[in-house]
């Protein structure tokens, strides 16, 4: 690390000069900006959230404003039931991503337990017994014992369970009370969750806009725990709790020499697995000429591998298929979730293998090579032998010169929140929240916000998230990181600990310098804390817990907030409702859906202060949304400042 990187070009963007660029066009392939383009302009009634297509009367157009629609469809919904219904149903599709993603690692912690896992074992079993521990569980004995409680105690969260989720036991105590107070804690089941999402909101069934984004946000909460948390939670425990590691980011990471193997979506049971195939396979790929096998990540599973492993981040979701038109990739392996259709078109021009290995998850001209728990490593080799043959299709008939773009970037990665919480351990063993609540109250730490979700190519033109976090920087506020926006931050250097002179304010700098030294690291912590991939907002979720519940200060009174400030994906939707459930500012861009109700757009940007503490910030500019959320950061910390300074003046009476 150390020279600081070159101007930030996104590779995604339709203007951009990169050779990778060129050669795509050459074959007359679109890049997600020219489809973008094509698709304008964009149907503002689906952007403001007023029409309504579940029935075949319609599709109408219903709004509180004019120009997006009538004040009732067909059937006589008003614009607070239209648009609260559409949004309930994006969080609905969210929460069954996400519990779904939760449930595999369940079912695979259940098989451990049992020894039926084959290749699969537990490499956390610390982290095991306090989850134990922290859900009411007996934490001490047979370590496959504690396992088979975890895995039960999760799955009765899929079944009809006691009376609420067994994960919401991993909520900060007092945001708990605040939802149990307001009757906003979800179902006891997160898949009677999910499917209720879609009967409320059938046609001629709840028609009320209040009650619709109550269990909107029920639904948000319940992805928050049986989704994020449980996924986050049980995957450290089989694969790993991540440490602090280096890794390179960006397509420059691809070698023109090896076999280069790609794995993209977000499931690490297979991308771990591949990990050991790739390594017992490598002198096979030597034997057909190639000098090593090189495997690289592709959005969330690229954080997932950077953050246990080191492998190269190669690429971002919206430059999955640029990673195809280098010529250099053997091939691509998918799970599931943020898979672009578009490589299905891309890779009828190149070499590159396309593989599902999730049954519900298929692609057109991709071939599908089960991947099965009970055959993993079997699997994960077929899937690695798929690459080594893709390498020597490469190298005997490449139709377009590989053409890998010079750029690369070197990032620490790999902030869990049990690496975090441990180097505030070292500074207060007492309480780790200590040294938070005081780099708060000496001006140091104006805030943290969770920057988390997708590359948006109608924001990335503008570099939003890069923006928006050197704003945040700037004005000495923390960003911690996940998802995508994690590569963003890796490629254009943000996590290179070199950059905190440059880019973080005074006192954020001393903050950083203070716990890169309680680190043992020979400098500051990086400017922005990478913490892994998008279920991996739990961790922030974790820290805001050990803040709250260490310091005594309630979420809603902690100077924290969430921006999703290119958001794209349903879930990156429900996670934001997840935030707000738990008290915090959310700042989305693009905005999310709701201007054609008044009620909503009320009720989510003021109401809900009075009954989670949280509320949205829409804003499509860098400047505009730091200033919302600074703003809402020193309205939180000014209290907990006063506080400080009475008791100081106490002190001295
Ligand atoms: O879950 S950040 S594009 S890859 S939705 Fe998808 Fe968005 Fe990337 Fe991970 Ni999250």
């Amino acid at each position: 690390m150390g020279d600081p990187p070159e101007p930030v070009i996104d590779l995604g963007d339709a203007g951009d000069p990169d050779r990778t660029v060129e050669a795509q066009r050459e074959i007359d392939y679109e890049m997600p900006a020219d489809r973008l383009d094509e698709q304008q302009p964009q149907c503002p009634f689906g952007q403001a959230g007023s029409c309504c297509d579940i029935c075949y009367m319609g599709p109408c157009r219903v709004s509180d404003d004019d120009q997006y629609g009538d004040d009732r469809g067909v059937c006589g919904a008003t614009p607070g039931t239209v648009v609260s219904r559409n949004l309930y149903r994006e969080i609905g599709a969210g929460v069954s991503s996400h519990s779904h993603h939760a449930r595999e690692s369940v079912e695979l912690l259940a098989e451990i337990a049992e020894e039926e896992a084959g290749d699969f074992e537990i490499k956390d079993e610390q982290k095991l017994r306090s989850i134990a521990e922290d859900i009411g569980l007996e934490a001490d004995g047979d370590v496959n014992e504690v396992a088979k409680a975890v895995a039960d105690a999760a799955m009765d969260d899929f079944g009809p369970g006691g009376e609420t989720l067994n994960w919401l036991e991993r909520m900060p105590d007092s945001q708990r009370e605040v939802l149990d107070e307001q009757g906003l804690l979800p179902l006891s089941s997160v898949d009677q969750q999910a499917a209720r999402a879609l009967a409320q909101t059938h046609k001629g069934n709840d028609s009320d806009t209040g009650h619709i984004l109550k269990s909107a946000l029920e639904a948000g909460v319940a992805d928050g725990y049986a989704g994020l948390t449980m996924a986050t939670d049980l995957q450290d425990v089989i694969f790993g709790t991540p440490s602090p590691t280096d890794a390179t980011a960006h397509l420059g990471v691809l070698e023109e020499d090896q076999v280069n193997l790609a794995v993209h979506g977000h499931s690490p049971q297979l991308s771990e697995m591949v990990v050991k195939a790739a390594e017992e396979l490598e002198d096979e790929a030597r034997e057909v000429g190639a000098d090593g096998i090189n495997l690289v990540g592709i959005c969330c599973t690229g954080n997932e591998l950077a953050e246990r492993h080191g492998i190269p981040m190669a690429a971002h979701s919206l430059q999955s298929e640029l990673a195809v038109t280098t010529g250099a990739l053997d091939a691509m392996v998918v799970d599931i979730q943020c898979i672009w259709p578009g490589i299905s078109d891309l890779i009828e021009c190149h070499h590159t293998r396309l593989i599902t290995t999730v049954d519900y998850v298929r692609m057109e001209e991709a071939t599908h090579i089960p991947f099965d728990e009970e055959t993993a490593m079997e699997d994960a080799k077929k899937l690695v032998r798929e690459a080594i043959e893709g390498y020597q299709d490469r190298k005997r008939r490449q139709k377009y010169e590989v053409n890998i773009p010079d750029r690369t970037q070197e990032a620490m990665v790999g902030f869990s929140d049990s690496a975090i919480l441990g180097v505030l351990e070292s500074i207060d063993p007492e309480n780790p929240a200590q040294p938070i609540v005081d780099a708060i109250q000496a001006g140091q730490l104006r805030g943290i916000v969770g920057i988390v979700g997708c590359p948006n190519p109608k924001m990335r033109e503008a570099n939003m998230t890069e923006k928006l976090i050197e704003n945040l920087l700037a004005a000495d506020v923390l960003p911690v990181v996940t998802g995508c926006i994690g590569h963003i931050m890796a490629q254009g250097g943000y996590l290179d600990p070199d950059r905190v002179d440059e880019l973080a304010g005074d006192g954020l700098q001393e903050l950083l310098y203070t716990l890169g030294d309680a680190a043992g690291l020979d400098g500051p912590l990086p400017p922005v804390l990478h913490m892994g991939s998008c279920v991996d907002n739990s961790r922030i979720g974790n820290v805001i817990r050990a803040i709250s519940e260490g310091s005594g200060i309630p979420v809603q009174d902690l100077p924290v907030a969430a921006s999703a400030p290119e958001l794209i994906a349903e879930k990156a939707v429900s996670i934001g409702t997840w935030a707000l459930a738990l008290g915090l500012p959310l700042h989305t861009a693009p905005a999310l859906r709701i201007e054609a109700s008044e009620v909503v757009t009320e009720t989510l940007t003021e109401d809900l202060k009075d009954i989670t503490g949280g509320y949205l910030i829409q804003d499509g500019t860098p400047d505009g949304a730091a200033e919302q959320l600074i703003d809402a950061l020193d309205e939180r910390r000014a209290p907990l400042v006063d506080a400080d300074i009475e008791a100081e003046a106490g002190t001295a009476d």
